[in-house]
């Protein structure tokens, strides 16, 4: 069985406008849907960032596939490589990114790891179709039948200043009783059994009054909070100790691997990241520090599913836990999480998603509701989703038309505040 054609369609959502350290999400955000068609009639399915840089990587990747064997994933490792390098050196090929934006910079390991992911999880699917059997099966079978999920809070305003369309359901939130409304629908409508704060965006001690107004109304849940980076060592290692005993962990409070070690040192709840760890040559320094003591594993950037069960192992070795990151995704994402999800075995706490946030999928409804804030992991053939093509159309046709073409979360920011560089730490007091 060989791969014949590959499309890859770029396509946006709508995105509530969710306040962050950088500043605030963009009216859409930008996905990428991927279809690797093979001569036996099968489709793979992927889904990754949409950024016109991914795009121009995604293509030149794509172009080279026809004829290649969707089991061979060694060979396409080494074609993504090729297919990127190729374009090295050549500016015409350099799309402006936004600030922070992971896919930043030229074709790097980091880069090369997010795109073989994009197609390794259609390959995957297409070998699963091909076997008759699902995906977490071919990553030697799952260990837990179902994924637990946190409900993702973010401070957010009522409404984008410019948005095409009606402003969301959610309303604004920027006070801890409306972050207790916010947690209080999400877990009613999902049954989320943990909370994860989207911090940064407050001072640090409102912040803390949310936290502590989550743990009084949700007594039960395990909370955690990620200012990203947004505090200096001693405003992280204040929040910490004010917070000790109340949250599960601290997620990247303050940027680089030195500066979480010395918050660990200060603090006596484990320190998280999906930004000082988000590859393996960052783990050395991260065992030889000591900190932090959980990873966020994200397929879509540690070079697939594979190399996220690589990640799985090394932190078994280590003695590390690990958790799971996410952006604003859909279905075929959230099918790949899950079956990741449960094949992991360091998995220790719930998983993030920006499902709840999302209102447009790309996915046949019904294959991956959520059961007390968990994600039955699906058992059909491959990812087990089924693509919904006027969906996808539909999504295409809004991106044609939005202009959005790369996350930025500065600029919008920038719109109502002009004096706003989304620059971090960005907070060094309480
Ligand atoms: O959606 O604003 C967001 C998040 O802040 C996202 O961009 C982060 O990458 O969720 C992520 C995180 O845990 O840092
Ligand atoms: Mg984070």
């Amino acid at each position: 069985m060989l791969i014949k054609s590959v499309e890859i369609t770029p396509i946006a959502v709508q995105d509530p406008p969710l306040l962050n350290s950088e500043g605030v999400h963009q009216t859409h955000a930008l996905r990428s849907v991927i279809r690797l068609h093979t001569d036996e009639g099968l489709t793979g399915l992927g889904e990754t960032y949409g950024d016109d840089q991914m795009l121009v990587w995604l293509r030149a990747v794509a172009q080279k596939l026809p004829g290649t064997d969707p089991f061979a994933t060694n060979v396409l490792r080494a074609t993504v490589a090729e297919a990127m390098d190729a374009l090295a050196g050549d500016s015409s090929n350099e799309v402006p990114v936004g600030a922070g934006y992971p896919m930043a910079g030229a074709a790097s390991s980091k880069t090369k790891a997010a795109v073989f992911s994009a197609f390794e999880v259609a390959c995957l699917d297409i070998q699963g179709k091909a076997l008759g059997r699902p995906l977490h099966e071919l990553l030697g079978g799952k260990v837990r039948d179902s994924v637990p999920y946190s409900a993702y809070l973010f401070y957010k305003w009522a409404e984008h200043p410019n948005a095409p369309y009606a402003p969301d359901s959610w309303g604004e939130a920027l006070t801890p009783d409306a972050m207790v409304a916010q947690a209080r629908r999400m877990v009613d409508a999902y049954g989320f059994t943990s909370l994860k704060l989207k911090g940064g965006v407050l001072r640090p001690g409102q912040e803390i009054d949310t936290v502590l107004a989550l743990r009084d109304a949700f007594p039960d849940h395990p909370i955690r909070i990620d200012p990203n980076a947004a505090w200096t060592v001693d405003v992280a290692v204040q929040v910490g100790q004010k917070l000790e005993g109340v949250v599960e962990y601290l997620e990247d409070p303050v940027g680089g691997t030195p500066a979480m070690a010395e918050v660990a040192r200060r603090v006596s709840m484990p320190l998280a990241t999906n930004m000082c760890v988000t590859a393996f040559e960052d783990i050395p320094e991260a065992v030889r520090e000591g900190a932090p003591q959980v990873i966020l594993s994200d397929h879509h950037f540690w070079g697939g599913m594979r190399q996220s069960q690589v990640l799985d192992g090394i932190c078994e070795t280590f003695g590390l836990s690990l958790s799971m990151h996410s952006n604003t995704h859909l279905g075929i994402s959230l099918a790949a999480m899950t079956h990741f999800g449960a094949v992991s075995r360091s998995l220790a706490y719930s998983c993030d998603t920006h499902t709840p946030w999302q209102t447009e999928d790309i996915i046949v409804p019904g294959t991956l509701g959520f059961d007390q804030g968990a994600v039955r992991v699906p058992d059909g053939a491959g990812l087990g989703v089924e693509l919904d093509e006027d969906a996808v159309a539909r999504l295409h046709e809004q991106w044609v038309k939005c202009g959005v073409r790369t996350r930025d979360d500065v600029t919008p920011m920038r719109a109502v505040d002009p004096e706003w560089t989304g620059a971090t730490p960005r907070f060094t007091s309480l």
